[in-house]
């Protein structure tokens, strides 16, 4: 069974944007703009029951469209950085959605998340570089805002268990009808 996320997509406008923060951090990999998204749920490698019972569940949410937009940069791991991001600014449908995602996660047979829910866009992976290069990155990039988008579906995105980053494949995707949350 492939790796498996829930996640919301980045419209191609938004991405042009965040795809101009590529580069300026020596020895990171930077994600590809076809790939940038938020996860809302990470599910990794299940069996397809369990994958079949969170789509079953995921089914069920009800969501109105709302808007969100992308506020600051920042980083995973403080000494050792892992991640660069984008962050999303505040949004209570957001978070409705994650505790949705959780639930739906839940009753599929998952283990709760025990880690809160940090939304972000990842713009790069690293493994050894310097802390340093990474907080002068921030320095200069890290008043980046855009302005609000529509989101309007979610997905359940697979991803090659090799190395994260994608290549992302769009297995199933959840068009918000619903009422709002
Ligand atoms: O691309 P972002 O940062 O949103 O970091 C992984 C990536 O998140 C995260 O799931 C997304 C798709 O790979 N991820 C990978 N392994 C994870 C784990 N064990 C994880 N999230 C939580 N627990």
């Amino acid at each position: 069974m492939p790796r498996l996320f829930s996640a919301i997509e980045i419209p191609a406008e938004i991405a042009d944007r965040l795809a101009g923060l590529r580069g300026g951090i020596d020895g990171a990999r930077w994600v590809d703009p076809e790939n940038y998204h938020i996860t809302l749920r990470f599910i990794g490698d299940v069996d397809g029951t369990t994958a079949e019972r969170f789509c079953e569940a995921l089914a069920k949410v009800e969501c109105a469209p709302f808007a969100l937009n992308l506020d600051g940069l920042g980083s995973f791991g403080r000494g050792r950085p892992r991640a660069v991001w984008a962050g999303v600014a505040p949004s209570g449908e957001l978070a409705a959605l994650n505790r949705n995602h959780e639930k739906a996660a839940v009753l599929a047979g998952l283990g709760a998340e025990t880690r809160n829910f940090h939304p972000h866009v990842t713009l790069a992976r690293m493994k050894r570089v310097r802390a340093q290069d990474v907080a002068t990155y921030l320095s200069h990039n890290g008043a980046f805002l855009t302005s609000a988008f529509e989101v309007t579906r979610f997905v359940i995105y697979s991803s090659r268990a090799s190395r994260g980053g994608g290549p992302y494949v769009v297995e199933r995707a959840y068009p918000l009808t619903g009422r709002a949350i």
